[in-house]
Formats: structure tokens, sequence, C-alpha cells
């Protein structure tokens, strides 16, 4: 899954592709690149990012959706309701909501059921703004299992089928360097749930704070890296913003032999 932020504030991108023509050119670059999803979002959800307008957001990524439509799978990543269902509309067959649909429960839920869409559901513990300020958990990753089981049986009680499902443990949303290494240490328990896994770690900042490596774009040596770890513990997508190189990585771990792939 390749990430096209048509956002003026990404912490690892913000500004870049902001006109539509720019997102769009680099969405057919990342697939060029080996990507079979395209995840394209309007709003950051970095630590302390500002809120941005329903308006404001499908103004962003709707000429963005429009002109990837029938050239890839795309993705919508949003926790708004209206924007999932004009993305939809315009070509979007996954929602990728960073909120699990607890932000407008019944509404994204009616929209998934209805289209077909799948689903990411994603564990942040918080809000955005505020999710980094201490976050604290007993055992992060049975706590991040029985909130993705949960928001599972909801979304099938609402009408969407779980085949669509998939689920995210959101690293970096609300958790310390520590929580987001054990998260990836044990993915397999997450992969033990029955759904695909997805797994964001590109570029992220815990990734800088074991480095020391402060430019997010120069963070694809730790983005490899832990990809790498996670596919072998099971994960199926892989959000990157470098494309090539994870795909390359992933491509010669897939072919070591002696099965290097637990879970799944
Ligand atoms: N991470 C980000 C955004 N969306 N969606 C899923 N499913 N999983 C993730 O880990 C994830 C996500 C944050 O990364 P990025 O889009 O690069 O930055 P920003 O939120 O600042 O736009």
């Amino acid at each position: 899954m390749g990430v096209v932020n048509v956002t003026p504030d990404s912490f690892s991108d913000g500004g870049a592709f902001l006109d539509p023509d720019a997102a769009v050119a680099h969405g057919l670059e990342l697939l060029g690149e080996g990507a079979s999803i395209l995840d394209v979002g309007g709003e950051s959800t970095r630590p302390g990012a500002a809120a941005v307008s329903e308006e404001d957001e499908l103004a962003r990524v709707l000429p963005v959706i429009e002109g990837l439509s029938g050239r890839a799978k795309l993705s919508i990543d949003t926790m708004k309701p209206g924007v999932a269902r004009a993305a939809v509309q315009a070509g979007a067959s996954l929602i990728n909501d960073v909120a699990a649909f607890r932000k407008a429960p019944t509404e994204m839920s009616a929209l998934a059921a209805e289209s077909g869409a799948e689903v990411c559901l994603v564990h942040m513990l918080g809000e955005p703004g505020t999710m980094q300020r201490d976050p604290h958990y007993e055992d992060v990753v049975s706590e991040v299992k029985a909130f993705l089981e949960e928001r599972l049986a909801f979304v099938v009680s609402e009408g969407v089928a779980e085949e669509r499902v998939i689920l995210d443990p959101g690293i970096g949303f609300g958790k310390t360097v520590a929580h987001n290494l054990e998260l990836l240490a044990r993915l397999d328990e997450l992969v033990a749930i029955g759904r695909p896994v997805l797994i964001g770690t590109s570029r992220k900042s815990f990734l800088g704070k074991l480095t020391g490596v402060s430019d997010p774009a120069a963070r694809l040596g730790s983005t490899i890296a832990t990809n790498v770890l996670a596919y072998t513990r099971g994960a199926s997508i892989f959000r990157v913003h470098d494309v090539a190189a994870v795909r390359d990585a992933l491509t010669v771990t897939a072919a070591i032999p002696g099965g290097c792939r637990s879970g799944a």
C-alpha cells in the first residue's frame, strides 16, 4: 500500500503533493514501483495535527481519487463518513479509518455494508491531538487485540461482511517506542484473530528515536527492517511511502526457503 498524502502538514511529506495533479502523478509513480493499493488521505493524523473541515478534506482528496480511479485499487484514509462516501462513489474500494468507526459508527458501517467496500480498523489510544501524551497500557498487545476484536464484532453486527475487514494495531497512535516494538514482536497474536493485518511503520518517529535519524525521509532503513519483521510475523499489507525499496525487501524475504513467516 503506497501512501498518497494530500495534506500541507503530514509529518513525512507534508505539502509535497497538495496539488491534485502532483498527487495523481505520485500515485502513478508508486503503482509503477509495485504498489497494489494507493491510500489517499487529506487529513494529517500526526500527533498534534490541526483538524480539517469536511469541505476542505473533500476538496483535497476527491480530485485525486477521481484522477486515479480505474487505474488502481484505492483506499480513502479518513475518519469522516461524508468524505468516505464521496470517495467510495468516486472509486475508492477500501475505507481506512484510524478511528476504527468510533467517530461515526453507524454511518461508516452502513456505507461499508451497502457499498461492499473493504474496511481497515485501526487501534488508536485517545485522539490525534493528545495521543502521544504518556500513553499507558498494562499489556499493549492484549489490549490492542481486545479492541480490534470488539471493533470487528461491532462492524459485523452492523452488516459489514467479516471477510472485508482488515485490522491494524496503529503503530504510533498513542504508543511509546516500547509499545510499538512490543506490537511488532508479537504481531502474530493479532494475526491469530483471523483477519489480514495491515502495518504502518513507514518513516514514523519511533524509528527516528531508535536510530537518531531526524529527517523522516531518511528513515528508509528502519522502515524496511520493521516491515520485514512484520512480514515474518504474518502481516499482509504494508503501508509505506517508499514502495520500491520495501517491495524488494519483502520479495526477497518471501523467497527465502524455510518458512520465515509465522501466523497468517
Ligand atoms: N498511519 C498514518 C496514517 N494513516 N492508516 C493505517 N491504516 N495505519 C497507519 O499506521 C497509518 C494510517 C500516519 O502516517 P502518514 O500518513 O504518513 O502521516 P500523516 O498522518 O501525518 O499524514
